[in-house]
């Protein structure tokens, strides 16, 4: 490899960090460099990379704080000297954000000077500056339209790829032109962050990516393009509105390879970009990470990041409204299945109306849970902190949580005939199922005539339940089992199947911060089983990224049809890129995972009846 060699450039810009990593053609980290918003962003009153307004649980990000973080990455990656061998971009945005562009906006960013920084130049390009946030839950009204809209949530699910939700930029642009309507009609041009991140660069407004336009409620994914009943309602149902909306999304091509053009003459003069650098279509940061693998069909991957979600690539497309369906990132006629849970890895910003709430009898005796003085609330980390951990414990914070959640037996049930103890822990109002914050936790006869009739535990006793230790087993199996119960019509029996297994991912891949979590890896393969095992993906946290730089590589390289798996597979050290972590699939531990899938439902059945929402019971 010599020093000219050509490098492919990916970003993340994501919820608290924009980063960015060089691969070789071979797919070898060059160089890699990161803006953390909270610690090295200037002039923004932000928190985790977001602002909150409370009162209307609105969650937003200042979108002149990300164009500083551009400007500082280059910076950084200039000195590594690796910018001018770079011959493809491309990147990830969190999905859903929308950005509102004023007048002239292709103008504009053709014309930047490059002696000046993109934020002094581009503060007032914008017709509104800031930009919902994925975890923005002020649009149920909206969400309920839109739902509504075609029939029913069922409907809309199976025509977008999944129901209306409060993220999504159909029903947030909806909330926005009613909300905002000034800056509505000015905006020329609306981006994903994606797709905003991809403009920067190439210096005109860039195309919505086709995988990430499923995160719409808009976009109809078998006709391939907006679906105009749809586009209506978030436009007002008047033709020159609807056509004004399809204006300002703009046209989305049907290839995520093709390149949109090069990159603009700014990078090349500002940080030594060479002109011929192309810029390949970016996309959200959930596709972009099943990209970081040569991830076949039947894999699946856990991405334990800010959200936590389950990913998989899948030529089925069996959509409902508990589960996202999306176009796969580079693949025509693949899909992306995905389900994305809140009360995931990291914390967001809580909003006050949030803290946890629950029906008298469901409330938790632990004050720790409870009452626990948010932010940081991170569901496993808020269990953790309850536990008494014995004075000679280590330094490791995890060491007695996960000594608990591993000689635990399944269920905490000692054996089969003994009841099951389910829970559910959910500081923040959870997206599936769709049930307000709380703590909620059951116990479950096995062995009664009329199936697992639920008993649920009476605060502040939880008769049958060891609290606090009992909760360390019972958060990581309700996680795991809310997977296995939504991923299971997808899943399917290894081809051929001499030992009848039943159906479950082939592998299983973590990524994230929790991959290094030695009980969640155990845990991920006796509840979610995996015929050849549990690897976690071991690219420091740099999944996103490496995805895009890796479709960058792919679009400026391929060889006639050769697919991005194909080009991956090719260079892919699975020795340098996996380490196995868990054998998977435990045929007696599996059967019991049986009874606790089936408990689950039934739980999260009483918790949605005890909320007036029995109909959306026990989706898979
Ligand atoms: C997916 C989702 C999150 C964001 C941020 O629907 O909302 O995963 O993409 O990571």
């Amino acid at each position: 490899m010599t020093d000219n060699a050509p490098l492919y450039l990916g970003f993340d810009l994501s919820t608290q960090q924009l980063k960015a990593v060089a691969v070789t053609s071979d797919l070898k980290v060059a160089a890699t460099a990161v803006f953390d918003f909270d610690r090295d962003a200037r002039g923004f009153d932000i928190k985790k990379g977001v602002m909150t307004n409370e009162a209307e649980h609105e969650v937003f990000a200042p979108v002149a704080m990300w164009l500083q973080a551009v400007d500082s990455v280059l910076a950084q990656l200039k000195t590594t000297g690796v910018l001018g061998r770079i011959k493809g971009i491309s990147g990830a945005g969190m999905q859903h954000g929308s950005i509102y562009w004023g007048q002239n906006p292709s103008q504009i960013l053709n014309e930047l000077d490059y002696q000046r920084t993109l934020q002094d130049q581009l503060i007032d390009a914008f017709s509104y500056p800031y930009s919902p946030n994925w975890q923005d839950a002020s649009t149920q009204y909206q969400c309920d339209l839109f739902d509504k809209a075609l029939g029913d949530e069922e409907t809309l699910a199976k025509i977008t790829g999944s129901k209306a939700h409060h993220r999504f930029t159909g029903p947030q642009i909806l909330r926005f032109r009613s909300k905002h309507p000034d800056a509505y009609a000015k905006a020329s041009r609306i981006s994903l962050v994606s797709s905003f991140l991809a403009s920067i660069f190439l210096g005109k407004v860039a195309p919505i990516d086709i995988s990430d336009a499923c995160g719409m409620n808009l976009w109809d994914t078998k006709a391939g393009k907006y679906h105009d009943g749809l586009l209506a309602l978030t436009a007002g149902d008047d033709p020159i509105k609807i056509s004004d909306l399809k204006d300002k999304l703009g046209k989305v091509p049907e290839s995520g390879g093709d390149a949109f053009g090069k990159v603009s003459s700014y990078f090349v003069r500002r940080y030594g970009f060479n002109p011929e650098c192309k810029i390949i279509p970016f996309t959200g940061d959930n596709p972009s990470t099943i990209l970081a693998l040569p991830l076949r069909p039947l894999d699946a991957m856990v991405s334990l990041g800010t959200s936590t979600t389950f990913l998989m690539s899948t030529p089925y497309y069996k959509p409902d409204p508990s589960v996202h369906f999306m176009n796969h990132p580079t693949t025509a006629g693949l899909h992306m299945f995905m389900l994305c849970y809140k009360n995931g890895e990291l914390s967001a910003p809580l909003l006050s109306d949030q803290t946890p709430s629950s029906p008298s009898t469901f409330s938790s005796k632990k004050p720790s849970l409870t009452n626990h003085p948010f932010p940081g609330g991170l569901a496993r980390e808020q269990v953790r902190d309850s536990l008494n951990p014995p004075p000679d414990s280590s330094n490791d914070p995890w060491s007695h949580f996960n000594h608990l959640a591993t000689t635990h037996p399944p269920l905490n049930a000692a054996s089969p005939s003994e009841p099951l103890k389910l829970g559910l822990y959910f500081p923040r109002p959870e997206i599936v199922p769709n049930v307000s914050a709380g703590t909620y936790r059951y116990t479950i006869s096995p062995h009664s005539s009329d199936p697992f009739p639920l008993s649920p535990s009476q605060a502040p006793m939880y008769p049958g339940w060891d609290l606090p230790d009992d909760d360390a087993r019972a958060i990581l199996e309700s996680q795991l089992m809310s997977l296995r119960l939504r991923s299971r019509n997808i899943v399917a029996p290894p081809d051929p199947n001499p030992d009848d297994l039943p159906a479950q991912p082939r592998r299983i891949y973590l990524v994230g911060g929790g991959s290094y979590n030695p009980a969640i890896a155990k845990l991920t393969g006796e509840v979610l089983g995996s015929v050849e095992g549990v690897y976690r993906l071991d690219v420091g946290g740099n999944a996103c990224a490496l995805g895009s730089a890796y479709k960058a590589a792919w679009a400026c390289e391929r060889t006639g049809k050769e697919t991005f798996e194909e080009y991956v597979a090719k260079r892919w050290r699975e020795e340098d890129f996996a380490q196995k972590v868990s054998d998977g699939y435990d045929a007696d531990v599996w059967r019991r995972y049986e009874d606790g899938v089936q408990g689950l439902q039934m739980v999260e059945m009483d918790v949605l009846e005890r909320e007036g929402r029995g109909k959306e019971v026990g989706r898979a």
